[in-house]
């Protein structure tokens, strides 16, 4: 086990914290402690904290659901006392392995509200930063509003001194830092949406509209939502690949992480009430943040769920296995050159065929072991936040549909939960409701194209054009994948 003893006796080419940890105070508190955060954001406050006189950055993360996968993770970081390592790994093999202790405590908020409320309303806390899911901020695609009506949304607005949700925690924190005049703070999304400042913003001044206009005209006020393209590729850790990383480290972690070599964090410099000097450990501050994300989110996260669904549909496990077929990889090419580049706005100094390039081989390292099921999971809120303008663009101004037309229709025969070989696979989409789920899993196009994953460019959708889906459809069902593909 990891432990602030097992420090002093590191492999030698193990990097420690560096910084001392007795000397780190909470300052930031964090919502989702996923594989991701813990290899991207808590990665750069834990070189920023090596810093002089930048310790008072720890973050304290925070799970909002129990259960015993839960109870596993809060038991594993306790014990460790936040400690785990985190190997990056090149496409020809390098590795890197650090020990991070970025994460000073965990919370599990249906255990320890009221600790998480304090927290929140401490005026210590000068970030609450996010990686709730491209799905979780719980806004309508069509209208782009926050939905009051979701069942744990009206049930934290009946109640809002007992919340279960995260827009109900921070919310209630800010009225009560707003009532103990401590000031505000900034709310920081590490999701994969665009603007995901602004959709942030939506989100909570949303929530606390629906509560207190006053409250969310203080939020307005004195809450900053800075909008940040983050990218990084850190696949699942299964048993096998945590005993392996163990291995290779010398470590004994309970919670192992690996990433890839390759990191990228452009942020907006909008911060309420002060930051990490994150600028002197490789995170890039920009106006220009909606066009590194547009370029991310359609380009690299557009493809890896493309990918995802081909290899879920061949029963291929791993992102680097599925772009090895040659046929793939030139869809992939076309569809980016053809599709998404020419309706993409490159951000300043970014070749954006350069670009490509570097995803396309990111998704080649076969050290990554990238899981498809990881990419596919909650594909149809992804689809909607990573192929809408590509979809509405390409619609909207009648360039040849015939790959955006197939991806649609991909993503609809995915999920059905079929593999091309007969064989089923589990489909994960943790926003469809049953009714949904059931119309996903069926084969009436009519109803399948109802689904909210369609709600972001059903309009465009001429009975030609649905009568094209439900051909492609056809193709793949009938044809297999590698033949239908759209070359
Ligand atoms: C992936 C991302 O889950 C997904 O949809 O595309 O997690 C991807 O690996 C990261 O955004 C890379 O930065």
């Amino acid at each position: 086990m990891l432990t602030h003893e097992s420090l002093k006796s590191l492999p030698s080419h193990v990097q420690a914290p560096p910084y001392s940890l007795q000397d780190v105070t909470p300052g930031i508190v964090h919502f989702g402690v996923g594989n991701f955060f813990r290899a991207h954001l808590a990665y750069y406050i834990e070189r920023a904290m090596g810093l002089p006189g930048e310790q008072h950055w720890g973050i304290v993360g925070v799970g909002l659901r129990a259960g015993d996968r839960a109870e596993k993770k809060a038991k594993d970081f306790l014990d460790q006392h936040g400690l785990y390592s985190l190997t990056e790994t090149a496409a020809d093999g390098e590795r890197r392995v650090r020990v991070i202790g970025a994460l000073q405590d965990y919370l599990l908020a249906p255990h320890e509200s009221e600790k998480v409320l304090a927290l929140l309303a401490s005026k210590d806390t000068k970030i609450v930063s996010l990686t709730i899911t491209e799905g979780g901020y719980n806004i309508d695609e069509t209208t782009g509003q926050f939905r009051v009506s979701l069942p744990a949304v009206k049930a934290d607005l009946a109640d809002p001194k007992h919340p279960k949700t995260v827009f109900g925690y921070i919310v209630e924190g800010l009225r009560r830092r707003r009532e103990a005049g401590v000031g505000g703070l900034t709310i920081l999304s590490c999701d994969n949406l665009r603007k995901n400042g602004d959709v942030s913003r939506k989100a909570f001044v949303g929530y606390a509209r629906a509560l207190d206009a006053e409250l969310a005209g203080w939020i307005e006020q004195n809450v900053t939502f800075p909008n940040a393209m983050v990218d990084r590729i850190t696949p699942g850790v299964s048993a096998d690949v945590a005993a392996d990383l163990n291995k290779k480290s010398g470590l004994d972690d309970l919670q192992p992480l690996m990433a890839e070599d390759f990191t990228q964090w452009v942020v907006e410099d909008k911060f309420a009430a002060g930051r990490p000097a994150l600028e002197k450990v490789g995170v890039q501050f920009s106006d220009d943040v909606a066009d590194y994300e547009h370029a991310k989110i359609r380009m690299l996260n557009a493809s890896h769920l493309v990918l995802s669904t081909l290899g879920m549909m061949q029963g291929i496990s791993y992102i680097d296995q599925v772009l090895s077929e040659p046929k793939v990889l030139q869809l992939i090419d076309e569809h980016l050159d053809g599709d998404v580049i020419p309706t993409l706005k490159a951000p300043n100094g970014l070749d954006l065929h350069e670009y490509r390039e570097t995803i396309l081989s990111r998704f080649s390292n076969p050290a990554m072991k990238d899981h498809v099921s990881r990419i596919a999971s909650d594909s149809t809120s992804k689809a909607q936040v990573f192929w809408t303008e590509t979809v509405r663009s390409v619609l909207e101004e009648g360039r040849d549909r015939t790959r955006v037309v197939y991806c649609l229709a991909l993503l609809l025969e995915f999920l059905r939960g079929q593999r091309e070989d007969g064989q089923s696979y589990e489909i994960v989409e943790p926003f469809l409701s049953e009714e949904e789920l059931k119309i996903a899993a069926s084969d009436d196009f009519k109803a399948s194209i109802a689904l909210p994953a369609f709600d972001s460019w059903r309009d465009l959708l001429t009975d030609e054009i649905k009568d094209e889906i439900a051909t492609a459809r056809r193709d793949i069902r009938e044809k297999g994948i590698l033949p239908s593909l759209p070359l």
